[in-house]
């Protein structure tokens, strides 16, 4: 054995992970390579990051916060419902302002592996059927450009809003290729970033790292708080202040009715000086598994479902909302000042989470295992975790139907799979188009008569697809579709809209 061989395994077995080397004799060399080259990155943090786990899983669940809670203060929690439309308008025009002076990026957390959804390519590719079959990233990119556009002509000024993709080893060759080949969306090339977060190897209950195969590692990504790692990483936060960014809009991949760089948003935080805000929607109900922003001994936090006792969980405010309703949709803004701050000085404060999970491994005899309980824990970190660190906190609380419609699950679950947020999205557009004034027809001419008021939930009674290049949050449409017979299935894209504003 090599001397640099020798030496890893000591360090190895000095870690209780001697195991990894159990096959090398049957390695070739490639193979030994690039166990050595995926070894030698985590050796310094391996024993601890080992030791971690296995007492995580140790832990039992997780201790009542009852008692330590307060929801966040009325004076920090902004509502898109329940503001007047004045006020509303303020907050759009200064977000639009900021983003016409180029000081507003998005960032999209793409590094998941998207298991439950049960699909092999990143959640962004995936196309929930809609009528023109856009995927999730060219949905996103064409908001980008829409407001792009709404705050040039807003302000007279050429802007761009660039687009941070956070991928991991998993998700970035694949979106890669998927961008060139449709071109960047159209988007400029140089204001679409992408980077990596970092891997963390699995780990099994007594604390041994998981082999995958012979001579790999299970490795996973280290959450969606791995990005703040990452921007460091990647000296990502250098460019944003390259670039003159001051603020960040931090959302995930799988919301289809996601706002980017949601100018009203932008504004809110903006206007009540907040260095790090949350978007949030009101739970639907007590039990509803969602986390919930607010704030425990003083501090924000997003707290689980888990971490509270159902009488918690049904406490009502004399209006008859629950006290703790702020659901939390992984919507972020933050200030560049406050990302470098937290890259800087708090991110290793962050805490792990354990995730307990059925890993593939190699057994001691070199069988393949696909296990049917769970055998491994993954750590990660939190993105929302950073909310401790902020000075001045905000939330803003926005409509489910017209903000929040994760894709999660594949069809056969009930819930957040394509075809609930296909129906959101179409909803959406439906509601749209009626307040513009337009009225459907079926394909024999006859009129499909309306419906005023209609939820996320319900099929629309006319199927309408709006273009994101067309209108960003509905506005505009008046010129395009009031008193207009439309037949359904309805497609509005630019060329239409060009044809129908000329008619
Ligand atoms: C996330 C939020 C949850 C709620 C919900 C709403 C977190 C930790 N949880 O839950 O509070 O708001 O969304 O839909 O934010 N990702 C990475 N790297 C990773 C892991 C995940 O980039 O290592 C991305 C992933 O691609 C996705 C986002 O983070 O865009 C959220 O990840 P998830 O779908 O695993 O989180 P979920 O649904 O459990």
């Amino acid at each position: 054995m090599a001397p640099l061989e020798e030496e890893l395994r000591a360090r190895l077995e000095r870690e209780g992970q001697a195991h990894l080397l159990r096959f090398w004799a049957e390695l070739a060399p490639a193979a030994r390579r690039a166990l050595l080259d995926s070894l030698a990155p985590l050796l310094g943090e391996l024993g601890a990051h080992c030791r971690r786990a296995a007492a995580g899983a140790q832990e039992r669940g997780p201790e009542s916060l009852d008692g330590r809670l307060e929801p966040v203060p009325p004076e920090f929690l902004g509502s898109a419902c329940r503001s007047d439309p004045a006020t509303l308008q303020r907050w759009g025009e200064e977000g639009l302002h900021q983003i016409s002076q180029n000081k507003v990026a998005v960032l999209l957390l793409a590094g998941g592996q998207g298991t439950r959804l049960g699909v092999p390519y990143p959640k962004g590719m995936y196309d929930v059927g809609l009528l023109s079959h856009k995927t999730l990233y060219q949905i996103q990119a064409e908001r980008i450009r829409r407001v792009e556009q709404l705050a040039g002509e807003a302000f007279g000024a050429r802007c761009s809003v660039p687009w941070y993709i956070m991928t991991s080893e998993f998700t970035l060759g694949p979106t890669e290729k998927f961008f060139q080949e449709h071109n960047y969306f159209n988007l400029e090339r140089s204001n679409v970033v992408m980077f990596e977060q970092r891997m963390l190897p699995a780990v099994t209950f007594d604390g041994k790292v998981i082999l995958e195969e012979k001579g790999k590692i299970a490795m996973a990504p280290d959450g969606n708080g791995g990005l703040y790692r990452a921007l460091v990483d990647n000296k990502i936060l250098e460019d944003m202040e390259q670039r003159g960014v001051r603020y960040v809009h931090v959302y995930c991949v799988d919301n289809i009715l996601v706002k980017m760089a949601d100018p009203v948003f932008i504004g809110f935080c903006v206007s009540k000086g907040a260095d790090c805000g949350a978007k949030v929607v009101e739970k639907a109900y007590p039990t509803e598994p969602v986390g919930v922003v607010c704030r425990v001994d003083g501090v924000y936090q997003v707290v689980e479902y888990s971490e509270i006792s159902l009488a918690t969980a049904q406490m009502q405010n004399p209006d008859g909302r629950l006290t703790y309703s702020a659901g939390n949709i992984c919507n972020h803004f933050f200030t560049l000042a406050f990302l470098q701050a937290v890259a800087e000085k708090f991110e290793p404060q962050l805490k792990h989470h354990v995730a307990v999970k059925k890993v593939p491994f190699v057994d001691e005899g070199g069988n393949w295992v696909k296990p049917l309980k769970p055998n491994g824990i993954k750590l990660e970190k939190f993105v929302f975790d950073v909310f401790q660190f902020s000075k001045n906190f905000v939330a803003f609380e926005v409509l489910r139907e017209e903000e929040f419609s994760p894709l999660k699950n594949a069809d056969t679950a009930d819930k957040d799979t394509p075809t609930t947020a296909r129906r959101s999205l179409l909803s959406q557009h439906y509601r749209w188009a009626v307040k513009a004034g337009a009225r459907f027809v079926n394909d024999s001419g006859q009129r499909i008569p309306e419906k005023q008021s209609l939820s996320g939930d319900e099929e629309p009674p006319a199927v309408c697809e709006i273009s994101p290049l067309v209108s960003y949050f509905g506005e505009g449409l008046e010129k395009y579709l009031k008193v207009k017979e439309l037949q359904s299935p309805f497609l509005l894209d630019e060329r239409k809209a060009e044809t129908l504003a000329r008619a």
